[in-house]
């Protein structure tokens, strides 16, 4: 990795971007996934580059969700495996997820590569590689229709970090709970999400680890009020709220650094 210094001001946004660009040069992040990167990029500065309370309490019912579930699974992309591969695997056991590789643009290379880093940071299985991606999901025209039919198939809910578009709706109206990670909230995905976590997954997956480690010791009828007492619709609201208070509040200042 170039030398970029812990003292420059944006340190930790430009080793994200190292991540993914290493993550191209390995074969695991598409070109396409350095834009949606810088996408992502622009909505955490607006939303302060913090997790907000909104997001701790999508956080809090998603990983209560996962453990309720019989069958939850974990799909990774690309830009995922790059940003997080360690605190994805450690969540997944954690939860009691499986982890599949889902991918809007699919190589066979790229399938394997990202299965590779996973079991590099202490995966035991990943499904969705190869032949293992026999299933389709009804009415997805996209790569990402291909799934594993031990995994995306068959969970009652899935964990969609940085997703794109439709395959969100297709899950939904298959019957799944989804989860997703997206720092949009205006994204379909966002929207159409049953659990919708406005952060960033390099912020959100880590803390839901150390959520899953405290709710696990929970009984299922506290899991239950957690999940029963969620309102995506409520958050989403209040994520959208956030940005528009903080951009007033700065514009009343014109200025921007030191709030
Ligand atoms: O690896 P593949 O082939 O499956 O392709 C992955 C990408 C990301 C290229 C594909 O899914 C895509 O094109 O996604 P979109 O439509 O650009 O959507 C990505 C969403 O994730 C956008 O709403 C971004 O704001 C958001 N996003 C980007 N980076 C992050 C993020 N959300 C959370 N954390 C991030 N680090």
């Amino acid at each position: 990795m170039v030398g970029i210094p812990p003292s420059h001001p944006r340190y930790l946004s430009l080793l994200l971007r190292e991540r993914i660009v290493e993550g191209y040069k390995r074969g695991i992040v598409v070109l396409e996934g350095l834009i949606a990167h810088g996408r992502g990029e622009a909505f955490d500065y607006i939303l302060g580059e913090k997790t907000h309370s909104f997001a701790e309490e999508a956080m809090r019912a998603a990983v209560a969700l996962m453990l309720l579930s019989r069958n939850p699974v974990i799909s990774v992309n690309g830009n995922t495996a790059a940003l997080v591969p360690g605190d994805i695997v450690r969540l997944a056991e954690a939860v009691g997820a499986k982890l599949e590789v889902n991918l809007f643009y699919r190589t066979r290379q790229r399938e394997e590569a990202i299965a590779r880093v996973l079991k590099e940071h202490g995966a035991r299985e990943v499904l969705g590689v190869g032949s293992d991606a026999s299933a389709t999901i009804p009415e997805l025209h996209s790569e990402r229709r291909r799934v594993s039919p031990r995994g995306i198939l068959v969970a009652d809910t899935v964990l969609v970090p940085l997703e794109d578009g439709d395959r969100t709706e297709a899950l939904r109206r298959m019957g799944k709970n989804v989860i997703a990670i997206d720092l949009n909230p205006f994204s379909r995905t966002a929207q159409m999400a049953s659990i919708t976590i406005v952060d960033n997954v390099v912020r959100a997956v880590p803390r839901m680890v150390e959520m899953a480690e405290e709710l696990r010791g929970k009984d299922r009828g506290e899991l239950e009020r957690i999940v029963s007492s969620y309102d995506n619709r409520r958050v989403l609201g209040e994520a959208i709220r956030m940005i528009r208070e903080r951009l007033e509040r700065l514009s009343e200042k014109g200025v921007f650094l030191e709030v």
